[in-house]
């Protein structure tokens, strides 16, 4: 078996997942949660930087981070979510705008996590938020089509939002309507998605 080691609101450790069971794969993965802020937690040998999602191979071998784990799932499923040709720097670069979104909104969560409220640097804080701004508007002005099957740039774009979602209550959906009816359509079309939901 591999080991995934994730949390269930990661959207990075998301994106694993749901390539993953895209990719037919989800039985050959135990996924075992991680705590990324205990020190003795096995993960921060298993990835030195200690962040999630990590993968386990069999003979040990551990791969990191979510960019990587995901190319390597598709080589084990014979390449279906990256596109070859011109068509998969589209993808690397949607999957790239989509993570740097993800990183951005993770970021202003750990601000408020890690700080003290008389220490938070909200200059800092609009910096990050102004780059998740930014990255919705230019998707919002043309939203990535994605023809029958998802492929990585659009499964990274979901969890973004998903995150956004999960963690800022959903408020970038009054801005970007092109967005939601963009993510609504995904769901419908991508079990995966729903499958994958952090609740809580
Ligand atoms: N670029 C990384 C980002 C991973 C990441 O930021 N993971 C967060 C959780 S969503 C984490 O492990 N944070 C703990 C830490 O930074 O110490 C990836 O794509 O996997």
């Amino acid at each position: 078996m591999l080991v995934l080691r994730s949390s269930p609101a990661s959207p990075f450790g998301r994106k694993v997942k749901m390539a993953a069971l895209e990719l037919g794969l989800m039985e050959r993965i135990e996924i075992v949660a991680a705590d990324t802020n205990d020190p003795s937690e096995p993960l921060r040998r298993q990835n030195p930087l200690g962040k999630i999602p990590t993968l386990v191979l069999e003979d040990g071998t551990t791969l990191f981070d979510s960019r990587v784990i995901v190319e390597y799932l598709d080589h084990l499923a014979g390449g279906k979510i990256f596109p070859a040709g011109e068509a998969r720097f589209a993808q690397l670069r949607l999957q790239a705008l989509a993570d740097g979104i993800a990183d951005a909104a993770l970021l202003q969560v750990y601000e408020g996590r890690f700080r003290p409220e008389e220490g938070r640097n909200a200059t800092w804080l609009a910096h990050q938020a102004g780059k998740v701004t930014r990255g919705l508007e230019a998707l919002e002005a043309a939203p990535p089509a994605f023809p029958d099957r998802p492929r990585i740039g659009e499964i990274a774009l979901a969890c973004a939002l998903g995150y956004l979602d999960l963690r800022f209550e959903g408020k970038w959906r009054a801005d970007f309507p092109k967005l939601v009816a963009w993510l609504d359509d995904f769901a419908a079309r991508v079990p995966a998605f729903e499958a994958t939901r952090f609740k809580g």
